[in-house]
């Protein structure tokens, strides 16, 4: 029997109530102890009950609410109690002294977690989910979340793996039944449903860098030459005055970083010293590296143009970064009577006109920007589901190994060998929601919960 954990669940500080949760065998004798009513021997499951908390020498600590969960009901698959005193820092450490007086331990970050997972309440993904819940900043990582929580993506694996054991039927047969009775040609089916299989592997593969960019914000440079407004811009978007803006090239050298949202996604605005090749000041010349380093890591490019200057000619080792759905060109300080239009420079990318003193054309920028995001990152789509780092890599080996088992069948051969790694591709699979065979990939994963979750 494992030991009976307790730990606060709500933040440290005051506040007007917070929660302390028990969990483990000891929470049925520890109630009588503290609760001085019939109601603690036999509790009512589920039943909030407000009582008075006393310590072991019978001082009343505080008035407080507390709910009984028997373990086939509770979060951990073990008796759980939750206690709902007042929130004080005070209360709330005498509660918990009561409780390790009465042989409880104070509970390491995730550990409720990591029991709801050990007794089977949750697979790995749903506690995956889980941590993305509790910190997601936005609206759409919280969609994704709740997704994840409520097992959708699990039945798609599952799904997946119920289709590989038959198709494991199928190429079976060749192995009991030799050449004279199946003919070659039927292999064609088993490689055909196993194309199918590969297809969705790789939409879901490529849907863990969507995942990523939407759980931590897409990170989004604003590149240009000197001067041509990006700070302006900066400050425009973020709603205040971020950055310093001034007439002279060379204002910004420092990057700057900041959040902002456009629609529902979080955006890693990230303000950039102006590429000017012939720079021969070395702070701007640090600047300008700077700048060339953060384009290898930006996932969205947003570049300025002075729209009454010629434009620059970007480095290649700008350029190669940028593509039509990961980038807009802002032809910028259209307000200005010299202003004339550059479809010319770069014309395959979305071009938008734009005056950062000017409200509308920021909201129009929005707008469009917005479609953009969710192109390239292909969020239209309600029904999508997302997978996370972790569960990508299992899906990457998963479809290895179906291509090896498709290459071996379309060699006409080798039957045995193919249901063997259809079994390797389904055992993967599995690693993606059920279970992690990694130790310390699972500790890793508990120790970036909090306490009391
Ligand atoms: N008329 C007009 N002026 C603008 C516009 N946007 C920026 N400016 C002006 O252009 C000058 C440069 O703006 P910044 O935002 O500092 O330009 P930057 O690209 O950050 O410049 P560096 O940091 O030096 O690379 C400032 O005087 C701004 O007021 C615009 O839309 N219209
Ligand atoms: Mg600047």
């Amino acid at each position: 029997m494992s030991d009976t954990i307790v730990a606060q669940s709500t933040p440290h500080g005051v506040s007007a109530i917070a929660l302390i949760r028990v969990s483990g065998q000891a929470c049925s004798q520890l109630l009588p102890r503290v609760i001085h009513h019939p109601s603690a021997s036999n509790p009512q499951p589920r039943h909030a009950t407000f009582s008075r908390f006393y310590d072991l020498e019978g001082n009343f600590i505080d008035e407080l609410v507390w709910i009984f969960y028997p373990a086939e009901s509770s979060y951990t698959g073990e008796p759980l109690v939750e206690w709902m005193p007042h929130g004080n820092p005070l209360i709330c450490k005498k509660i918990m002294d009561v409780c390790c007086a009465l042989g409880c331990r104070v509970a390491e970050p995730g550990e409720f977690t990591q029991r709801a997972y050990l007794n089977g309440k949750l697979n790995i993904s749903q506690v995956e989910a889980v941590l993305d819940l509790i910190h997601a900043q936005s609206d759409r990582a919280l969609f994704y979340a709740r997704k994840q929580l409520t097992g959708e993506s699990g039945n798609l694996i599952k799904g997946i793996v119920r289709d590989l054991t038959s198709i494991r039927a199928e190429i079976e047969a060749y192995i009991d039944f030799p050449e004279d009775e199946l003919p070659p040609e039927d292999q064609e089916g088993p490689m055909k449903k196993i194309q199918r299989i590969l297809d969705r592997l790789d939409q879901y593969h490529a849907s863990a860098r969507c995942r990523e960019a939407i759980q931590n914000g897409i990170d989004t440079l604003i590149i240009g030459a000197p001067n041509v407004g990006k700070s302006s811009l900066m400050n425009a978007l973020v709603g205040h005055r971020r950055a310093l803006v001034s007439p002279l090239a060379g204002t910004t050298r420092d990057y700057l970083v900041e959040q902002t949202f456009i629609g529902d996604y979080l955006i890693n605005l990230i303000d950039t010293a102006g590429l000017n090749p012939e720079s021969n000041d070395q702070i701007e010349t640090e600047g300008i590296q700077q700048t060339l380093d953060l384009v290898q890591r930006a996932s969205f490019f947003l570049v300025v143009l002075d729209s009454t200057q010629t434009p620059p000619v970007l480095p290649d080792s700008v350029i190669q970064y940028l593509n039509p759905s990961n980038t807009l060109i802002l032809e910028n300080k259209v307000d200005l009577p010299t202003s004339i239009q550059m479809p010319d420079y770069l014309p395959h990318f979305p071009h938008i006109r734009i005056s950062t003193l000017d409200r509308k054309s920021i909201h129009t920028l929005k707008e469009q920007w917005k479609e953009r995001i969710a192109d390239d990152l292909e969020t239209r789509d309600e029904e999508s589901v997302m997978f996370n780092l972790r569960q990508s890599e299992f899906i990457r080996k998963a479809h290895n190994e179906l291509t090896e088992a498709q290459t071996l069948l379309r060699s006409g051969g080798g039957s045995e060998l193919a249901a063997f790694h259809l079994i390797e591709a389904s055992d993967a699979l599995l690693q993606v929601n059920e279970r992690i065979d990694n130790e310390d990939v699972l500790d890793d994963l508990f120790k970036r919960f909090c306490i009391g979750k």
